[in-house]
C-alpha cells in the first residue's frame, strides 16, 4: 500500500476527463486500496482517481464517523430524478486546500456503478453521500469546486493558490 500525491489546483491535469474502466483486474484493486489509504491519511471523505493523476472512472468514499466504511465506485453515473430539489452544502476539496464553497446540488438522484469485480449496482443515495458522489463525479469530468464560484471569487482563489 502507498500514499499517493494529490494534484492541487490549478494543476491542468485536474481538467482531464476520465475514461470508463473496462478491465477489472488486480491493478484496479491495488489503486483503490492506495486511494483509500490516501483519503484516510488526508482526512477526506472522498477521492477521485483524477486527483491522483490516474484518469479512469474510479472513486472512493467514506462518510462514516468512525472512518471504517470504505465505499468504492467504478464507472459511477448519476441520474437526476428531480431537478427542482436542490440542497446547498459547504464543500471542501483536497485539491483546493483551504477553500470552502457552497454548492447546491440535486438530492433526489439515482446512482449506477460497478464494484471491483465488475458487478453492476444501483441505489438512491441521500444527504452527504449524494453530495460527495456528485463532487467526485465532477472530478472525473474535469470539473472543480471553483467552477461554481463567481469569476471574481475564483480569481482571488487562484491568486492565493499560485502565490
Ligand atoms: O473531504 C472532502 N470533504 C467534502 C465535504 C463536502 C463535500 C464534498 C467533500 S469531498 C472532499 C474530498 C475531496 O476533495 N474529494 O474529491
Ligand atoms: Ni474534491
Amino acid at each position: 500500500m502507498s500514499i499517493l500525491k494529490i494534484l492541487k489546483y490549478p494543476d491542468p491535469r485536474l481538467r482531464t476527463v476520465a475514461k470508463e474502466v473496462e478491465i477489472f483486474d488486480k491493478s484496479l484493486d491495488n489503486l483503490s486500496t492506495d486511494m483509500l489509504e490516501t483519503m484516510y491519511a488526508e482526512n477526506g471523505i472522498g477521492l477521485a482517481a483524477t486527483q491522483v493523476d490516474v484518469h479512469i472512472r474510479l472513486v472512493v468514499i467514506d462518510i462514516s464517523d468512525d472512518r471504517d466504511t470504505p465505499l468504492i465506485f467504478v464507472n459511477p453515473e448519476v441520474k437526476i430524478l428531480d431537478n427542482k430539489s436542490l440542497v446547498p452544502c459547504e464543500e471542501g476539496c483536497l485539491s483546493i486546500p483551504g477553500a470552502s464553497v457552497e454548492v447546491s446540488r440535486p438530492d433526489k438522484i439515482e446512482l449506477h456503478w460497478s464494484d471491483l469485480k465488475g458487478k453492476q449496482h444501483k441505489s438512491n443515495p441521500e444527504g452527504l453521500l449524494a453530495v460527495c458522489i456528485q463532487h467526485e463525479i465532477d472530478h472525473l469530468e474535469g470539473k472543480l469546486l471553483v467552477d461554481y464560484l463567481s469569476p471574481l471569487k475564483r480569481s482571488r482563489l487562484k491568486n492565493r493558490a499560485t502565490r
